[in-house]
């Protein structure tokens, strides 16, 4: 099998409704679809995104720049894209648009060697389990009022959710203490609540905070600190019982691994367009599972999936829905609020063309 051909959509995907975050107010989710076509007529899909439709046509020529290095290849020889074009971006650098193009590859690449075999992705490196815990992101905003807040947390629990994520970022301190509690009461002790500060504080601050919602019972607090100030998340996680989650928008190996080496995050959080796609994704699970850390694949939902049931040091997968509209395929709850490892050769889940066509650019 051989590829004849980089397929590029764009298409951009209103959120329901605007979303004030810590730095920006998010509207859109705009992503570029990668496709790969074989001679064999088998096609494997990707997806990298970026929001508001900052900076996408960089997105698309970075992807399109690397075609050369895939066109010809056996799907099989994943690994040899994977290195040529970690070569190929070393001069712009391994960080941002050049990595999260050629992550798009990697992961259609692995969608082709999974249809190639008939396996799903997960049974193809190896599953060590066919369910995995889920939570539901993306919403518990700090736009929301206390009411809204618990409304919504009270509406994913009747959902079948066992587990979901909450802002954090209030300017008073007192502010987000009220609002854990708040979303505490709404959904009872039974239910995992973590919480995600977007990097907005410093960490004596995000100390102080830690330890006022130490009673919550946070399954984790999140990004406290800027992402690049490894040694500050270090010592807000030496600080706090309640774990510290990170690594969402660090790069590749050598962001993660400084993590590692430095204890910034007791959960570490790879993100599979940041790390250069599923072949570096599961090098950096592998490594943090040296350093008995556990890992939470940060978005991706449809693609983490396949890799997480590989990993015996996945705790948890992120369910933001901005995504679910382009696949054929919802995520689907079980009485304990876990999903099912997709069993479909590839991811298991595929875009579905109608949805494509109405979203595209
Ligand atoms: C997040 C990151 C990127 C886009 C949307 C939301 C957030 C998360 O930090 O962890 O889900
Ligand atoms: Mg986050």
């Amino acid at each position: 099998m051989k590829i004849t051909h980089l397929d590029l959509k764009v298409v951009s995907i209103p959120l329901p409704t605007p979303i004030p975050s810590a730095r920006i107010v998010i509207k859109t989710a705009d992503c570029v679809l990668v496709t790969l076509h074989t001679d064999e007529g088998a096609t494997g899909e990707g997806m990298v995104f970026t929001l508001n439709g900052h900076r996408l046509s960089v997105l698309h020529e970075t992807l399109r720049s690397l075609e050369p290095l895939v066109l010809g290849l056996d799907p099989a020889m994943s690994a040899a894209f994977w290195q040529r074009a970690w070569a190929d971006i070393a001069f712009l650098g391994h960080r941002g648009a050049t990595v999260v193009g050629m992550s798009g590859i990697d992961m259609a690449l692995w969608d082709l060697r999974g249809k190639q075999a008939g396996l799903n992705v997960s049974r193809l490196i190896g599953a060590c389990r066919d369910t995995l815990p889920i939570y539901r992101s993306g919403s518990l905003r700090l736009s929301s009022t206390i009411d809204q807040l618990q409304a919504e947390a009270a509406g994913f629990v009747k959902d079948g959710y066992r587990a979901m994520k909450m802002s954090l970022g209030k300017p008073a301190m007192q502010e987000d203490v009220d609002r854990v509690r708040a979303v505490r009461q709404a959904i009872g002790p039974g239910v995992r609540l973590m919480a995600d500060c977007n990097q907005q504080f410093t960490a004596d601050r995000a100390i102080r905070l830690g330890r006022r919602l130490e009673e919550f019972e946070l399954g984790w607090i999140e990004e406290p600190v800027p992402y690049h100030d490894h040694a500050g998340e270090a010592a807000v996680a030496a600080a706090l019982d309640t774990p510290i989650a990170s690594g969402e928008s660090e790069y590749a190996r050598f962001g993660m691994l400084d993590m590692l080496q430095r204890k910034s995050a007791d959960i570490l959080m790879p993100d599979l367009q940041r790390m250069g796609g599923p072949t570096e994704f599961l090098k950096v699970a592998h490594v943090a599972e040296v350093f008995n850390t556990p890992i939470s694949p940060h978005l991706f939902t449809e693609m983490s999936l396949s890799l997480a049931a590989t990993l015996p040091n996945a705790l948890i997968v992120e369910h933001m829905p901005w995504f679910a509209p382009l696949y054929g395929q919802a995520i689907q709850l079980d009485a304990d609020g876990n999903v099912a490892v997709p069993t479909g050769p590839g991811w298991g889940y595929a875009f579905d063309p109608q949805a494509v066509a109405r979203y595209a650019v």
